[in-house]
Parts: structure tokens; sequence; C-alpha cells
């Protein structure tokens, strides 16, 4: 299955860096993420009706990327979250952020 754990780990293709064609490529698909140069990272804000809308988010969130051994970087206050991603094991983007910002866009 897609973003299964046992296909993520260990698949060194998820590892390499994205060229500049593929990011043009996620950004110009997801137009609320913004690439963030210093972090070699993409970043969204978003914010929700209260407190319980966003943990419950973050809640979904948080399973499936444990699921997918990647895990965000987020700040959360009250109604606002901001998601971090970006791979620490290339220090940059890789496919593991393509199926991360994927599978957080299928649950908004
Ligand atoms: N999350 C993120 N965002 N980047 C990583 O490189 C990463 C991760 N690596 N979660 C995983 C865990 C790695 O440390 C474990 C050992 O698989």
């Amino acid at each position: 299955m897609a973003g299964d754990k046992d296909m993520l780990a260990g698949d060194d293709g998820m590892l390499t860096k994205l060229d500049a064609a593929a990011r043009g490529a996620l950004l110009e698909k997801f137009p609320n993420w913004e690439f963030e140069p210093n972090r070699e990272a993409l970043k969204r804000t978003l914010k929700f009706s209260d407190f319980a809308e966003a943990f419950g988010f973050m809640t979904r969130v948080a399973i499936v990327a444990d699921k997918m051994d990647h895990h965000p970087e987020w700040f959360n206050v009250y109604n606002r979250v901001e998601i971090l991603l970006t791979t620490h094991d290339c220090d940059g983007l890789s496919e593991r952020d393509v199926a991360m910002v994927e599978a957080i866009e299928a649950m908004l």
C-alpha cells in the first residue's frame, strides 16, 4: 500500500533529494505549500475553528506519519497548526515529503 512503512523504510529511492523540477511540480500541484529555502522544507499553516479541531487533525496526521515513519515538525497554538516537512535523513526534500503532503491534503 502506498505510504506503508515497509515500503518507505529501506527504499533508498525515497531518500534521494528531489531535483528542482520535481520540487516545482510538487509546489504547482499543492499551491498552499511554500518552500522554505533555509531548511529545504515545505511549510503550510492551517487554521481550524477551535483547538479540538486542530488537535484532532494533528492526531490523525500523527497516526499516519508514524505508520509512514516520516514525522512532521509542527507548532500549534489554539486553532493554528504550522507544519514543516523535510527529510532529515537526506537534509532536504525527498519522495517521503511528497507522500506526506499527499496524505495530509487527503485528510483536509
Ligand atoms: N521524519 C522526518 N521528517 N525525516 C526523517 O528523515 C525521518 C523521520 N527519519 N522520521 C526517520 C524517522 C528515521 O529517523 C527512523 C530511524 O526511520
